[in-house]
């Protein structure tokens, strides 16, 4: 719809007749957003519908994107900004009386996801419809999303996200029960002999039916819109009579019901697994079954066809995909694992042992018998292929199945042709240590992909005073082309510019101190910097490195209150996973730490220590924007890439960063001058692996700043903290400090020094912002998905950019 204020503004007021028989003004905020929402909608939907047409017509290649884990947050100001129509219903809401902010503020957050992954699967949804690729999501529509957080005496209480329940619902979702497909689970499996073939008979299996939620993803002003596709565990009707309890009933319709609020500790559960086949299984199934009806034979369908595993969760894809070629399709093995190769590939995002997944045979087994079978088939041809030609340690090392145990990664990466990192350190992580002997293997399969975010929603939506002083300098043309942000350089010495930046900045912090008062009643000066510490809590991630400078800085500051320092409001955002004991304790010490500090009028509220509760992707959209400091202090190695560093580059932090994940090629990208570099080198850390040297507990007895800080843990200088300081004083000295935060503790005190040197002289600080800013278009998530598009997928871009 060709869009102007007055023809909108009828069309509003029409609908909103139509679906509630009211006028503006007696319209909530709930109907107002579903009235919007529906309006959207019914205008894109065209295009959705356009979309699937010509890539009928042109017989396009189609990528299937498998995550457990979807993180889109809020859907409607990104909708209206892809159609070309957000600054039209701010103005055109303005001159009917509603405040648009209030309207969007309703839309519960679509929380299908824990953090880093899932959020990087919902900005390359938005990059790779912006780009025009034919490239769907497949995914869960769980019930309940990611916990809520709140804090209760300072201690992490999760309570449930029961986001379909509210008012607005999910509003963006098309429920499709023509496109349900029956999954398989449990039983028994025997093979028969009919025909010529070997037919599986499953006895005792439980059939689930899948349904199908489409949300549209709409591209950024090109008329293209992709769909995101997240499955529903039903009970089948004909089947309905054989589940008479309740019981037996939720069996079923627990599979969807909740994420698993874990981001990196693998617990091996029943229901996870269910989870993992059920959403594999339906996604295949409808692939399969979509491809037939437009194709004669099956047996080229890697031309048309690529899936993409996102981390080893979605891993089955390779075994579902064989059971279907086999049993129902009817090609040999060797056709079958020759197509399956070609369209698998697989993303890497962790290099910790314990996040790498595994399952015990005999509940695979349990789970789905079949899946079971091919497994060890291929685990057994891969092995036989390369005996005698490879070391006996090495095939042992490098099979699916061993120990009892099925490995995912090996699946994932046995049965595709592409397995690549997030970042250039990561990729390299992968093919020195943590996948070696693969790399040995298949050395042609192993590729570097540098995350990326959508500029979209970091920059244009999060930080529109931003984005605006962009405008007047080089036009609107960057909104399209990220890399023209690289012109803002040139502007380094315009001193009336690097004031805008200022204010800008300002302003930003000015909005975030109130929210901060609203939710805390804590007060913080906005003139102070904002050092800002923002992802899930792990000890890898090392929120306590900055919590020990935090007390060693109240210490300095109660010992001399002249203390001459920079003033400054640490905040922090972060959830710990429900069973992560020592992440709850860092949380408690943090939350007791801030109300010693906060409330002590001795320091003249020279530092301020800020833990918003319930870190969520609408949070991060509030807190990125006014950052002066990004931590980005994790332990050299550790860290595949981050995504939160490239988000607060872009809003003009200046990072503290160790060379980790993509710490490091974010400081190719500015310059040593321009970031704050610290600690460990990741060889550093082998080493200390390798040769056991590390005794964090001489760092207490011969340091006296950390022998001082350690103390204050557990000494009562920080109330409340009895049990939780006594276990991370002992973590950081007796069970030697696995992260080695007392290591690189120095060397962190020594670059916030330089942090504090560099604010004093504010040019030089907004100038380094301005690069910053400038030199984050190089992380673009739309020239990550590039990438992936022609090296991994080969597909190529159906859309022209730049229409509305
Ligand atoms: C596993 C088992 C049971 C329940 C949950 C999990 C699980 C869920 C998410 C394990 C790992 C999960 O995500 C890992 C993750 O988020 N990794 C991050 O990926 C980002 C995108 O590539 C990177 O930027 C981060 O560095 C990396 O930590």
């Amino acid at each position: 719809m060709e869009l102007d204020k007055t023809l909108f503004i009828e069309s509003f007021k029409k609908r909103l007749s139509q679906k509630y028989a009211i006028d503006v003004s007696d319209a909530t905020n709930s109907e107002l957003y579903d009235t919007l929402c529906s309006l959207v909608k019914s205008s894109y939907s065209v295009s959705w519908r356009q979309t699937w047409k010509d890539y009928l017509k042109e017989n396009e290649k189609q990528v299937y994107y498998f995550s457990i884990e979807f993180l889109p947050g809020k859907l409607l100001k990104s909708n209206l900004l892809n159609m070309g129509w957000y600054q039209l219903v701010i103005d055109s809401f303005k001159e009917i009386g509603i405040d648009f902010e209030q309207v969007a503020a309703v839309e519960p957050d679509m929380a299908l996801g824990n953090g880093g992954l899932g959020r990087l699967a919902a900005d390359f949804m938005d990059s790779l419809a912006s780009e025009g690729y034919p490239v769907n999501g497949n995914g869960i529509r769980y019930r309940y999303g990611l916990f809520k957080q709140r804090f209760v005496n300072g201690y992490q209480v999760e309570l449930p996200d029961e986001w379909l329940k509210t008012a607005a619902g999910n509003a963006w979702e098309i429920r499709r029960a023509s496109k349900a497909v029956t999954v398989t689970m449990g039983g028994h499996v025997e093979l028969v002999q009919k025909n010529g073939y070997l037919e599986p008979i499953y006895k005792d299996a439980t059939l689930i039916k899948a349904v199908p939620y489409d949300v549209g993803i709409v591209g950024y002003h090109n008329q293209h819109v992709n769909t995101l596709r997240l499955w529903s565990a039903e009970i089948p009707e004909a089947v309905e009579s054989c589940y008479p309890t309740i019981e037996a009933r939720r069996q079923i319709e627990d599979i969807t019901t909740v994420l698993y609020p874990d981001d990196s500790n693998e617990a091996g559960r029943r229901l996870r697994l269910k989870q993992e086949y059920f959403f594999v299984s339906a996604g295949v199934q409808s692939i399969i079954r979509h491809y037939k009806k437009y194709h004669e034979t099956i047996d080229q369908i890697s031309q048309r066809v690529a899936i993409h595993i996102n981390d080893t969760h979605p891993a089955m894809c390779v075994a579902e995909f064989m059971r279907i070629l086999l049993d129902e399709e009817h090609l040999s093995w060797e056709k079958a694992w020759e197509q399956t190769v070609k369209t698998m590939s697989y993303t890497n995002h962790t290099i910790m042992a314990e996040a790498l997944e595994t399952w015990d045979i005999p509940l695979l087994n349990e789970i789905q018998p079949r899946i079971l079978q091919i497994v060890a088939e291929i685990d057994h041809r891969f092995v036989a292929h390369l005996a005698g030609k490879m070391d006996g340690q090495l095939i042992e090392r490098t099979r699916i199945i061993s120990g009892g145990k099925v490995h995912m990664a090996h699946l994932a990466v046995i049965g595709s042709h592409s397995t690549n990192g997030v970042a250039q350190l990561h990729t390299d992580l992968l093919k020195s240590d943590v996948l070696r002997d693969f790399y040995t293997l298949y050395p042609e399969r192993f590729n570097n992909k540098t995350n990326g975010i959508a500029l979209r929603r970091w920059l244009q939506l999060a930080n529109p005073e931003l984005a605006a002083i962009i405008d007047q300098k080089l036009g609107r043309n960057w909104r399209q082309n990220a890399c023209q942000l690289q012109q803002l350089q040139q502007y380094n010495t315009d001193e009336q510019f690097l004031k805008k930046l200022a204010v800008v900045k300002l302003h930003n912090k000015q909005r975030l101190a109130k929210l901060i008062e609203e939710r805390t009643g804590v007060t913080v000066d906005p003139t102070a910097i904002f050092d800002v510490q923002i992802k899930r809590l792990h000890a890898y991630k090392r929120q306590l490195l900055n919590l020990l400078r935090i007390i060693k800085l109240y210490l300095d500051l109660k010992e001399n209150p002249d203390l001459a320092i920079v003033p400054r409001v640490f905040i922090f955002g972060a959830k710990a996973a429900p069973s992560y004991h020592y992440a709850k304790s860092i949380i408690k010490c943090i939350n007791e730490t801030a109300a010693l500090i906060n409330h002590d009028s001795t320091i003249q509220g020279k530092i301020k220590v800020i833990f918003l509760e319930n870190y969520d992707v609408s949070l991060a959209e509030q807190i990125i924007p006014a950052a002066d400091i990004s931590e980005q202090i994790s332990t050299a190695s550790k860290e595949a890439s981050g995504t939160s560093n490239m988000k607060l580059m872009l809003n003009g932090a200046l990072t503290v960063a160790t060379l980790d994940g993509a710490n490091v090629e974010i400081k190719e990208q500015v310059g040593a001058d321009n970031i704050f570099m610290f600690g460990l080198t990741k060889q550093e850390v082998y080493r200390y692996y390798q040769d056991h040297s590390y005794h964090s507990l001489d760092y207490y007895h011969h340091n006296l700043v950390i022998h001082r800080v350690l103390d204050a843990l557990i000494d009562g200088t920080i109330p409340n903290i009895a049990a939780e300081g006594h276990e991370i004083f002992d973590s950081l000295t007796y069970l030697n400090d696995d992260y080695f935060v007392l290591r690189d503790f120095e060397d962190y005190l020594r670059i916030q020094d330089q942090v504090d040197e560099t604010y004093r002289d504010q040019k030089k600080w907004q100038q380094m912002s301005l690069i910053n800013i400038a030199k984050a278009c190089h992380f673009s998530s739309d020239i990550t998905v590039k990438k992936y598009a022609s090296e991994i997928w080969q597909v190529r871009s159906v859309a022209q950019k730049g229409g509305v």
